[in-house]
């Protein structure tokens, strides 16, 4: 049941979603459950990567400091979602801290397993999509490192005719970039 629910929620992620069903077979094995309870720190800002986190239930809170200032509430986690893949994709400190809000169970998994499942998927989604962002004018003035972290979490999304894409008035939530075929743009 675990294995079925940890597996879902990879699917679901864009970090993990073009793996194979073989290979998400084989790192939900490598996945190791850990509690938490209210308020616990589960990551420090500016601490070092240690594991990639998927919440099986409860809330997490985060939290950003900027220089010096106090540290403000940006985000809450619920299960499902992830996070920690910043400090352990571009090795640097992590970015945010993280706590639990009331009781929270969570799958980790190390940075080694993190860094070695996600460097080849990466690196197949680098070769196809790099050439192609570098030819889109808005993003010209971008150096090939931004071009390749934006690869990193670039998602294919697939309409058919007719289908909205953005309605006018919504809240803006991705930004795209059209690879095939095309669209109108319509205002009122
Ligand atoms: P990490 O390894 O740096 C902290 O450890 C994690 O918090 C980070 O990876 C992300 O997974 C997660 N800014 C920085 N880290 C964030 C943010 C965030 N949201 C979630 N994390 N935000 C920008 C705030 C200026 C919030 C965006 C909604």
């Amino acid at each position: 049941d675990q294995r079925a629910r940890l597996g879902s929620c990879l699917k679901a992620n864009i970090l993990f979603s073009h793996l194979s069903d073989l290979d998400l077979a084989e790192i939900v094995d490598a996945f190791f459950a850990v509690t938490k309870r209210d308020g616990d720190v589960i990551i420090e800002q500016g601490g070092e990567g240690d594991n990639f986190y998927i919440i099986d239930s409860g809330l997490c809170d985060i939290y950003v400091a900027k220089g010096s200032g106090p540290s403000n509430k940006v985000f809450t986690a619920k299960a499902g979602g992830s996070f920690g893949e910043l400090a352990l994709m571009y090795n640097c400190p992590r970015a945010a801290t993280v706590k639990a809000s009331g009781s929270v169970t969570l799958w980790a998994l190390d940075r080694q397993t993190f860094q070695a499942t996600l460097k080849a998927s990466q690196s197949s989604k680098q070769e196809k999509y790099s050439e192609f962002l570098a030819s889109v004018p808005l993003l010209e003035s971008l150096t090939r490192e931004e071009v390749s972290k934006i690869c990193d979490v670039l998602e294919v999304k697939m309409f058919s005719d007719g289908e909205h894409i953005i309605r006018q008035g919504d809240a803006g939530q991705e930004f795209y970039v059209i690879a095939e075929g095309q669209g109108t743009v319509r205002k009122s």
